[in-house]
């Protein structure tokens, strides 16, 4: 078995142009901004990582620029000389040395799953308790677009992709004019298609109560973080009086999130991003609480690229919690990739790359085309 020392973490930040616009509640994404991780074994093995958040620092406070400047001052001095099987022990000496600052920890902990992978000639997801399945369902998600573009887009991502739900950004514009925009588009299709809708807790508790009830009406299947993170007993009295599920995202961000919401009973999902999360370890605990209190989970994206992605879903092909599909499209928003080979999407699942590792490998010439200078 190779050398498992890890000799050195490189951090660089690339700037990735997406194929259009992604509106967020209060921000509109047109490039990703994504800190790659490489973390290199003595034995000559590099495991890769990404430090992604969805388009700023806007969704969590952290960005691809925070995350450089933790990990190159404090995380990677930790990592750096240890063995890359001490994973569990890093993440703890991690916490003693930087507090929050999950998203850089996830992508760390990304890299040294992909590095220790490697270096045994195995797939992730065996590091991660072996097979559950071998691909998973993928939500499409819009930005905040006019109904005539969200009615195109969704028509030519079916035909392409097969995909059998769709999330819709709201939060930014007029409430009322944001809702009926979306019972119209529920209307136009008809049932076609399973909608949900993501306000990245922009809603105020009277806003939610007022307008939630309209898009049930109209057959919105899934409620996202309609509301504020730390106010669980709104989420929990739409939970209640409205009927539709309800996901939490911006409100998990740890296990111990995940029991409060399980103790408030606010909600019937929970969205488990890897890198609000701090990584694969800590996302499986998360998903443990969950599913012993009858919750599901949902895969969810930070709008990773190939790396982030891949690590997302060989968590999920691991993981019989994640039971409510996932949203792991982040690199078909991507105007160009940047791995020698493409994730593969189709029939409305994404595969699990194979391969050792997290099953793909980095395209330097188009890694250096998006590097920062
Ligand atoms: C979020 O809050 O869900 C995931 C998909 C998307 O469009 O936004 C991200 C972040
Ligand atoms: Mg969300």
């Amino acid at each position: 078995m190779s050398d498992l020392t890890i000799a050195k973490v490189e951090t660089r930040l690339l700037d990735v142009p997406l194929f259009r616009p992604h509106g967020f509640a209060t921000y509109t994404a047109t490039a990703q901004p994504i800190l790659l991780v490489s973390v290199t074994l003595d034995g000559g093995v590099t495991g890769y990582g990404e430090g992604v958040v969805p388009g700023g620092p806007w969704w969590g406070g952290e960005s691809a620029e925070t995350m450089k400047v933790i990990i190159d001052g404090h995380l990677a001095p930790i990592m750096e000389g240890r063995q890359v099987n001490e994973l569990a022990g890093i993440m703890a000496d991690f916490e003693r040395s930087v507090a929050n600052m999950r998203f850089a920890k996830a992508a760390c902990d990304v890299a040294m799953h992909d590095a220790w992978a490697r270096a045994l000639d195995i797939p992730v997801r065996d590091l991660l308790g072996g097979r559950v399945r071998d691909e998973i369902d993928v939500t499409w998600a819009l930005g905040v677009l006019p109904l005539d573009e969200a009615v195109a887009e969704i028509e030519e991502r079916i035909e392409r992709y097969g995909h059998k739900s769709f999330k819709l950004k709201m939060g930014s514009g007029d409430p009322a004019v944001d809702t009926a925009r979306i019972a119209q588009l529920a209307q136009n299709l008809g049932g076609k298609v399973g909608l949900r809708i993501d306000v990245n807790a922009r809603w105020d508790r009277l806003t939610a109560l007022r307008y939630l009830p309209k898009l049930a009406e109209a057959g919105v299947e899934l409620f996202e973080q309609p509301t504020p993170a730390d106010d669980l007993a709104t989420l929990r009295e739409i939970t209640t009086r409205i009927g539709v599920p309800v996901m939490a995202d911006e409100s998990v961000c740890s296990p111990a999130d995940a029991l409060a919401v399980v103790k408030a009973q606010a909600a019937d999902v929970i969205a488990i991003k890897t890198t609000k999360l701090g990584g694969l370890q800590e996302s499986k605990k998360t998903v443990a609480i969950a599913e012993a209190a009858g919750l599901a989970c949902h895969g969810a994206t930070s709008l990773e690229g190939p790396f982030g992605t891949a690590a997302s879903i060989h968590f999920a092909c691991a993981t019989k919690g994640i039971s409510f599909g996932s949203e792991l499209f982040g690199p078909m928003l991507l105007k160009e990739s940047y791995t020698t080979t493409d994730l593969e999407y189709g029939d409305g699942v994404v595969k699990l790359p194979e391969g050792p590792g997290l099953g793909l490998e980095p395209d330097w010439d188009k890694i250096n085309h998006f590097t920062r200078n």
